[in-house]
C-alpha cells in the first residue's frame, strides 16, 4: 500500500466574493463590503467579482461586462486596498471552475437538493433552472478551497454553503485520504447587519430585485437616497423606547437596524434616541446619515469609473496573483486524484 502524501498545513488566507449582478447596494455594503476592508488590516484577503456565479441566471452581456467593473469600482471606492488585498474577476482565473468540476464529482446531489438558496432563486419552475444554479454551491467550494483559504466572511444566507464546502472538504480528503483542504470557518463579524427591502421587510434588499425603489445604491445620488428613505415602508404607529417594541414591525425594525449599523451604535441606542418620533422624522435622519455615509464611496467610486483603465489593469494584476496561488494548489488536486500530468 503506498502512503499518502502530506501537506503543510495551510496558513491563515481569507477569501469572499460579490456576484456583479448589478449595482452593489447597501445590504453588500453593510453585510460584506466594509466587513471585508476591517478584515484587510493583519491578514491576507482575497476578494472576487464571481461572474461565472452570476450567469447561473440569464444575464445581459454588456451589462455583465460594466457591472463587473462597476462592483470592482465599489470595493475600491469602500476602502479594499487592491495592494494589500488580491482583487480580481473569477473567469480570469480558470483554476476556479476546473476545481469546481472536481467538486461536481465529490458533492453528493442530496446535498445539493438541501440548499435552500437554489429552491428560492429556481422558484416554481425547477425544471426550467440552469444545471448551474443548482452546482453553484459545488463552484462556491472551489473559489474557496483553490486557495486553500481557512476563513470566510459570509453573511447569514451563505452560512448553508458554507458548511457544504466543509463537506465537501471532508469528503475529498476522505475520499482520497488525505488531510489537504482545510475545513473553512465562518468570519464571524460583531457589526455584520442582514439588511431588508425598504418596500418588504420580509424580503433581503437584492440586486436583482425588479423595483429600484426596495434598495439603496451604491451610486445613489443624495436626492435619490433621501427619496427612497421616504418612500420606504413603514407603519403609522411611532419609535418605540426599546428592541421589544419592533417586534413584528418588520419595516421598521430594518430601518432601526440600518440606522444603527451606519451610526456604529446598537438598535436599542437609536431606539433611546428617537423614543416616541414619528417615522417623518425619522427618515429624514437617517436619509442625512445614509448620504453622508456613502456619498464619499459614490464620489470615489464615479472618479474611478471615468478611468476604466485603471480598474482593469488592478483586476488584471489581481488575476496574475490569484492564479499564482490557485495554479500550484490545483496542481495538487489533480495529482491526489490521479490525473496524469501533462
Ligand atoms: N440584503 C443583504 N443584507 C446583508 N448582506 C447582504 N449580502 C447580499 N445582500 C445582503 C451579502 O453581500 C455579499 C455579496 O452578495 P452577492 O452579491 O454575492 O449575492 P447575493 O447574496 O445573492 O446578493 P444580492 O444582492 O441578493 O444579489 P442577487 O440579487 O444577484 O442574488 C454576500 O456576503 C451576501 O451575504
Amino acid at each position: 500500500m503506498t502512503t499518502p502524501p502530506t501537506f503543510a498545513a495551510p496558513h491563515k488566507r481569507i477569501f469572499s466574493g460579490v456576484q456583479p449582478t448589478g449595482n452593489l447596494h447597501l445590504g453588500n455594503y453593510l453585510g460584506a463590503i466594509r466587513n471585508w476592508v476591517t478584515l484587510q488590516e493583519g491578514n491576507e484577503c482575497i476578494y472576487c467579482m464571481v461572474d461565472l456565479h452570476a450567469i447561473t441566471v440569464q444575464q445581459d452581456p454588456a451589462a455583465l461586462r460594466s457591472n463587473t467593473r462597476e462592483v470592482a469600482a465599489s470595493l475600491l471606492a469602500a476602502g479594499i486596498d487592491p495592494k494589500a488585498s488580491i482583487v480580481f474577476v473569477q473567469s480570469q482565473v480558470p483554476q476556479h471552475a476546473e476545481l469546481g468540476w472536481i467538486f461536481n464529482c465529490v458533492a453528493r446531489i442530496g446535498w445539493l437538493n438541501r440548499m435552500t438558496q437554489f429552491k428560492e432563486k429556481a422558484g416554481k419552475n425547477r425544471e426550467n433552472a440552469t444545471v448551474g444554479l443548482y452546482v453553484y454551491p459545488n463552484l462556491m467550494a472551489a473559489d474557496i478551497l483553490v486557495y486553500r483559504a481557512t476563513h470566510v466572511p459570509v453573511g447569514d444566507d451563505q452560512r448553508q454553503h458554507l458548511e457544504l464546502c466543509r463537506d465537501i472538504a471532508q469528503s475529498f480528503n476522505s475520499q482520497y485520504g488525505v488531510d489537504y483542504f482545510p475545513l473553512a470557518e465562518p468570519v464571524i463579524m460583531g457589526t455584520a447587519t442582514r439588511v431588508m427591502s425598504l418596500r418588504d421587510g420580509s424580503a433581503k434588499m437584492s440586486k436583482s430585485d425588479a423595483s429600484d425603489y426596495t434598495r439603496i445604491n451604491l451610486v445613489d445620488p443624495p436626492d435619490l437616497i433621501a427619496q427612497k428613505v421616504r418612500k420606504a415602508r413603514t407603519d403609522p404607529d411611532p419609535i418605540p423606547g426599546d428592541p421589544a417594541g419592533l417586534e413584528a414591525r418588520l419595516e421598521a425594525k430594518n430601518l432601526v437596524g440600518i440606522y444603527a449599523a451606519l451610526a456604529d451604535k446598537t438598535p436599542a441606542d437609536v431606539l433611546r434616541e428617537f423614543d416616541g418620533a414619528q417615522f417623518s422624522k425619522f427618515k429624514e435622519s437617517l436619509a442625512d446619515l445614509a448620504i453622508a455615509k456613502l456619498s464619499p464611496i459614490t464620489t470615489e467610486m464615479r472618479r474611478l469609473l471615468a478611468d476604466p483603465g485603471y480598474v482593469d489593469g488592478v483586476l488584471k494584476d489581481g488575476a496574475q496573483r490569484a492564479r499564482a496561488i490557485a495554479e500550484p494548489i490545483l496542481k495538487e488536486a489533480q495529482d491526489i486524484v490521479g490525473f496524469l500530468r501533462a
